[in-house]
Order: structure tokens, then sequence, then C-alpha cells
């Protein structure tokens, strides 16, 4: 059996709803993600995670699934994801499936049954009593705004939901909750899934129903008690004697001595992790309904901590700036304007040039932009609308609601894939006269992937050429990691080697020309990739590099 080397590899991200709509609803279906196979297979990636598809009410856009074995007819049939399967496997790409083990949703069977009363099924979740002055059983709140406990009256009991009120949390501490989910893993590997992500596995040991005074409660549920052994097990009883398969936990506000452990090369719980401090630069601590500007040196300390630290201890990290819950990173982090495919592509290079296992969120390889939107009534996504209400009962103006929505909603990155310059970004079918579930952005005009397929300068052929130097040179997959001008206010470069191979990064992450000074001795090296016609070199020790000026150096 082939040992699947994922540190060679790099992922792509669907959010199928917004990827491609082939039946003309308005919703992005599996049949449409079969149609653009050969345009993910140019790209050069490896793996397809597709974020849920599973039965479900959609009100956490499939995060809230009813039922794991079965597809939501909204985006096809059980035969469209087998054939996906098979189209994707003749294309030498393999599928990594989204399982949110930490809930369901409150449509799902267990909790129709917990609800009746069952007490087999009451067990699978977290039932606690009020405090006696009839308060929820302590003030943890839901990732989603509001207490975490919502009140069931017929038994005067809460139960416990991390995320929205209709994604009650699973009770992992119960054995039959774990043999359940043990069961959906397997029912999966066996249709050929070669890779999972585990939705913020890191949340499934609760430890204690406590009050928290200093805080919202994530450190009674965050890397709990049980959580090593829960993996190991999973890990045992599933995918652990399958060599071929990948597996990535997004570990919700984690501490780096756990991602030791379940990303350890000898751990047996996981093959990586996402972590999220390095997204939290433009948060106030863990608030994100804020704006506070980017602090770029805590970026670059986070990111490098992670990278040496993890090195260090024989682990593995995912490397990304985007999904489907993060605003674009062009918009976040980059410019939108004169510099956008400058900085789109020097932010490409700093994550892929990275150790670990890029990831890449559909739209982010053709440098789609923040949504926008400016009314409510285009935002989808659950956690917006509640915090838009929240945010105004705390006594803000609706105007400053919509400014932080722009800058953080998730729905910034939902927005349907830009395929072409047709009408809704050549993203329902032809033909039809449906408005997709959520408006394209209405650049599409000038940014889409048609266009860039079509231009060798696009930011699309520069991530190609970045997936493609990670296969090609070793010491992107396997090298050391040693940072550079860690204290520069605006350069950000490390340096990778790996047995005679060696390669500099250098980037400068703003807008204006910057001067930095090093020894490192260049004799050797040819810059591979950059992305300017005429790239900097340095003189006499001195570097200035250009606006967003980001170039791969490399000797052998
Ligand atoms: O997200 C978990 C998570 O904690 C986030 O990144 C979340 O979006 C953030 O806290 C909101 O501020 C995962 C999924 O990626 C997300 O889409 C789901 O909504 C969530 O779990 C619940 O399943």
């Amino acid at each position: 059996m082939k040992t699947a080397d994922f540190r060679k590899s790099t992922v792509y991200q669907i959010y199928p709803k917004s990827f491609y709509d082939s039946n003309g609803d308005g919703l992005g279906d599996l049949r449409g993600i079969i149609g653009k196979l050969d345009y993910i297979k140019e790209l050069g990636v490896d793996y397809i995670w597709m974020t849920p598809f599973f039965v479900s009410p959609q009100n956490d856009n499939g995060y809230d699934v009813e039922d794991y074995y079965n597809i939501d007819p909204r985006y096809g049939t059980m035969e469209d994801v087998e054939e996906l399967i098979r189209e994707a496997d003749k294309r030498g790409i393999r599928l990594m499936f989204d399982m949110v083990f930490n809930h369901v949703s409150s449509h799902h069977i267990w909790f129709r049954k917990a609800l009746e009363g069952d007490p087999y099924y009451k067990d699978f979740f977290f039932f606690r009593k009020g405090k006696e002055n009839g308060e929820p059983p302590t003030n943890w709140e839901s990732k989603f705004g509001g207490n975490a406990w919502k009140y069931v009256e017929k038994f005067d009991e809460y139960y416990l939901h991390l995320f929205d009120v209709s994604q009650p949390d699973l009770n992992w501490d119960n054995e039959n909750v774990r043999k359940e989910v043990q069961k959906v893993v397997r029912f999966w590997m066996e249709k050929g899934v070669k890779g999972f992500r585990f939705d913020v596995v890191n949340l499934i040991s609760k430890e204690r129903f406590e009050d928290d005074h200093q805080g919202d409660g994530r450190r009674f549920y965050t890397d709990g008690p049980n959580i090593h052994k829960y993996l190991k097990e999973l890990h045992e009883m599933t995918f652990g004697n399958d060599t071929e398969i990948v597996t990535v936990g997004e570990m919700s506000s984690t501490s780096i001595d756990n991602c030791y452990q379940y990303a350890g090369e000898d751990t047996k719980e996981l093959s990586m992790v996402f972590s999220f401090h390095h997204l939290k630069v433009d948060f106030m601590g863990n608030e994100k309904w804020v704006l506070v500007p980017a602090d770029f040196q805590k970026l670059k300390r986070i990111l490098f901590e992670w990278q040496t630290k993890m090195a260090e201890h024989h682990a593995w990290n995912a490397v990304f700036w985007c999904n489907h819950d993060q605003p674009r990173v062009v918009s976040r982090f980059g410019n939108e304007g004169t510099y956008w495919k400058e900085s789109a592509k020097m932010l490409a290079t700093i994550i892929h040039m990275l150790r670990g296992t890029p990831y890449i969120y559909q739209g982010e390889e053709i440098g789609m932009t923040n949504a926008g939107f400016t009314d409510i009534s285009q935002y989808r996504d659950v956690e917006s609308l509640n915090h838009f209400r929240i945010l105004q009962e705390k006594g803000l103006t609706e105007s400053d609601a919509y400014r932080i929505l722009q800058i953080h909603s998730r729905d910034n990155s939902r927005t349907p894939m830009q395929w072409d310059e047709t009408k809704h970004a050549g993203f329902v079918a032809g033909g039809s006269e449906a408005e997709p579930w959520i408006s394209v952005n209405p650049n599409y005009v000038s940014i889409n992937a048609a266009q860039q397929l079509e231009d060798e300068d696009s930011i699309f052929h520069y991530y190609k050429q970045l997936i493609r130097i990670r296969k090609d040179l070793d010491v992107v997959a396997y090298g050391s990691i040693v940072p550079l001008a860690e204290e520069h206010p605006s350069i950000f470069a490390y340096e990778r080697a790996y047995k005679d191979e060696h390669m500099l990064v250098v980037n400068n992450f703003y807008g204006k020309e910057t001067q930095w000074k090093t020894d490192i001795d260049l004799t050797g090296y040819e810059c591979i990739l950059g992305n300017y016609d005429n790239h900097s070199a340095p003189e006499n020790g001195e570097w200035n590099l250009k606006p967003y000026e980001s170039m791969i150096w490399y000797k052998q």
C-alpha cells in the first residue's frame, strides 16, 4: 500500500455550495465539482477537501449534520459522490471529507430521540439542570453569540451547544457515541475517501461544567482531559491501519503543546493540525467583532513559533491563510487596488514555502476579494446575522456594525466562485434564470478563472508554480526552517535547508519599498520565482525591495 506523503502535497478546499451550480438552482452541487475537476487538476493539487454536503437543515451550511450516511439532495446523490471519487482518482486527486463530530444538527435522529426522553440517546448529549436561580448551568458563551445552553421545558434541563442552538454538542465520554463516530468514518473509508478533516475536534472532551469568571468558558472544553485518548482510539479503530489516509484536525484556540501530540510523527493521532492564532492578529484577544489593525510583528512571531517548535517536536502543521470561515487574504493582509496581483502572490509565497501542508481555499488561487456586502439582506451566515444584532444591542450604530461585518464576516469568502465574465460569474449553469444563493462579487468581470488560465502571469499560474516547486524540491517538504529579519517592520523572510539544498524566501509584506540589510551570502543562489519581472537583488548586503515584492532563491 502506498503511504501518502502529505508533506509534498497541497490541498484545495471546496465549499460546494459556492463552487459550481451544475443544475441551475442557484446552489453549487456535486456534479458541479465533477465538471470542474480538470480545472483543479490543472492547478496541480493532490487533495480536495470538501466541506460537508451530508443531509442537513443547512443552518450552518452543512456543519449541522442530520445524517452522516446520506447526501443532502440539494447537493446531489450517493451516485454523484461515488462518481466524484472515481473521476478525481482518474486525475490523481484524492478526496478529503469534512467530519463534524463535536455536534450534530438538532434534526439528527439521536437528538430527536433524546428530546423524546429516550435515556440511551439523552446521554449522547449534555443535558444539565440549571442553577438554583434558574440560570443556565454555566455562563459559557456560544461561539455564535449568546449563552451556550438552551432550555428544554419538558425536562426542565438545558443542553449544551458550543455553536448554534441547532448544533447540540455530542457527549464523547459516552462510549456509544464514539462507536457511532467510528462507524461513520469506516463507512466513508470503504467508499474510497482518502482523507478526513475533523471539525473543531479538540473541543470534544469537556472538562467541568463550571462558570468561567475570566472568560467565555473555552478553557473548560478546549484540549480537554481525554482528548488525546479519544483521538488515539479513533485512529486505532478507523484510519490508523490505512497508511494512505491523511487526516487534519481543526484545532480551535488550541495550545502548541497539545498540537505536538495531535500531529506528532509517532503519536498515532492525526497527520496534521489547523491552528488559528496567526489569524487573530486583527482581533482583540479572542474577540473578532472589533476593528483592530493587523499586527504584523505578532503575525510573524506566531507563525515562526509554530514553524520552529512543531519542527523540533517532529509534528506537522497545515499552513493556510484562507478557508470558508476567514475573510479573503488579499483583502485582509494584501491590497485590493494597484498591487492586487503582487500582494496575492506575495501572500501565497509566504505560506507555500513554509514547513507544512498548504491549503488553498477556492478562489484564493485567482485572488478573490471580500464580498463587500452593504446590506444585511445580503448576508447568509448564522454567525454574522447573530452578531449584527448583538453588536447593535451593545450600542453600536448600524453603520459601525456593517463596517465590522465587512471586515470579519465569514460570508466574505463564501460568495460564488468567479469562473468567467458571463452572468453570475459563470457560477450558475447556462440558461438558468436562478439567482445564486448568495450574491456574486461584482468584481468578477476583472477577477475570474477563465481570464487567469489564459494569462501566464496570473495569480493562478503563480500558485501552480508554488505547488510544483513543493513537488520538485525536497527542501520545501522536508527542510528545516530558520526565521530571518524577525524584528524588521515589513520583511517576512526565512531560510530552508535540506541535505545540499538551500532556499531563501524573502517577502515585503507592505505596499511601500523597503530596505533590508543582511549578511546572507547569495553566491550560487538563483531566484527561481518572484512576483516582478525585474526582481531585486542585494547590493553590498542591502536589499531594496519593491512594494509587496516576493522572491524564492535557491541553491543546490
Ligand atoms: O469552525 C470552528 C470555529 O471555531 C471557527 O473557525 C468559527 O467559524 C469561528 O469561531 C467563528 O468566529 C468550524 C467550521 O469551520 C465552521 O464553518 C462551523 O461553523 C463550525 O466549526 C461549527 O461546526
